[in-house]
């Protein structure tokens, strides 16, 4: 999907829509139901959504799930109304196993997910410590993170390389700070992952890497490095500006985008986002700035080889 000539170069757009690690308490905004979940997905791809990054949460709290019923309800719903590729999380929420996490992998057998390559501290409880009008399980939850792993050991990614081939479903690697790319090296070496391998660089949790964008820079130069240029890669920007500053980084060097209300609340400094579509629309508007449009699902499907809306069990 390179520029040929005067051709445009297409720039695949994921809207991660919900997350695991915020809470309700944060935005009005954040879907929560599994028909707010299943509609707001499909607004983010009306507007040049390719992938939809999905987590589920209890419709009566709010609170982060892993419940496979609800991951089916949302994943067929939107499979009933369009065409965008649906990419399960296999991170989830704090306090899930691993294979509370990985089950959508055999479950729902998707074409992509995600795919989280090391271990860190994940810390969200500044944002309780800022105050806000939270429910007791809200702080609890966040205040909870000053002592919380995010756990993927290398048997834990060992595991998961085994689970997404049995799936036949596309990884995508999450890395969260510079040692996360010699994780996914050392699988590389393994055989346990197959290439060309597609990267999300995660930048902006607290626990992990900065997202300046020298960090970005220095992230995309140790993949260069460890990977050639058999590689694709998006990054997610945690916070605002970050997730418009690394996704200004990708439109430029040729990669690709995620936006979403997993990851950022606004959508200018004095804006709070109203939808996940919002996020979606100023990413294409500031990809046009550089000369890039969004791709569309099936485009989005041959750029990584994905096995089609057709193979998945859902
Ligand atoms: N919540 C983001 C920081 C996952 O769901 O597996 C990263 C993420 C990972 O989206
Ligand atoms: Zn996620």
């Amino acid at each position: 999907m390179r520029r040929k000539g005067r051709e445009v170069e297409k720039v695949i757009i994921s809207a991660a829509i919900t997350g695991g690690m915020t809470v309700p308490g944060q935005s009005p905004a954040i879907p929560i139901t599994p028909e707010e979940i299943i509609d707001s997905a499909v607004d983010a791809h009306e507007v040049g959504a390719a992938i939809v990054h999905l987590h589920v949460r209890e419709p009566e709290t709010g609170k982060p799930s892993s419940s496979l019923e609800l991951f089916r309800e949302v994943v067929s719903g939107i499979k009933e109304r369009c065409e965008v590729i649906v990419q399960p999380t296999t991170g989830g929420g704090k306090g899930m196993t691993l294979e509370e996490r990985a089950a959508v992998l055999p479950e729902l057998e998707p074409e992509m997910a995600t795919f989280n390559t090391g271990s860190f501290n994940f810390g969200l409880f500044p944002i309780a410590e800022r105050g806000g009008d939270y429910e007791e399980w809200e702080i609890e939850y966040l205040e909870g993170t000053r002592d919380y792993v995010f756990r993927n050991t290398f048997a834990d990614m060992e595991r998961i390389c085994e689970m997404v081939r049995e799936a036949g479903t596309k990884p995508e690697l999450e890395a969260y700070d510079v040692g996360h790319l010699y994780n996914i090296k050392y699988l590389l070496s393994k055989g346990l992952l197959d290439a060309p391998i597609h990267i999300q660089f995660v930048l902006g949790v607290m626990g992990a890497n900065a997202a300046p964008i020298e960090q970005f820079m220095h992230m995309r130069r140790t993949a260069l490095d460890l990977f050639g240029e058999d590689f694709t890669f998006s990054a997610a920007g945690v916070g605002y500006p970050a997730e418009y500053h690394l996704a200004a980084m990708c439109l430029m060097l040729g990669g690709h985008v995620r936006v979403g209300l997993e990851d950022n609340l606004r959508v200018r400094r004095d804006k709070r986002a109203e939808s996940n579509a919002e996020l979606v629309e100023k990413a294409v508007s500031l990809a046009d700035l550089f000369d890039r449009e969004p791709a569309t699902p099936d485009e989005a499907r041959e750029t990584f080889g994905l096995k089609g809306r057709a193979a998945v069990a859902f």
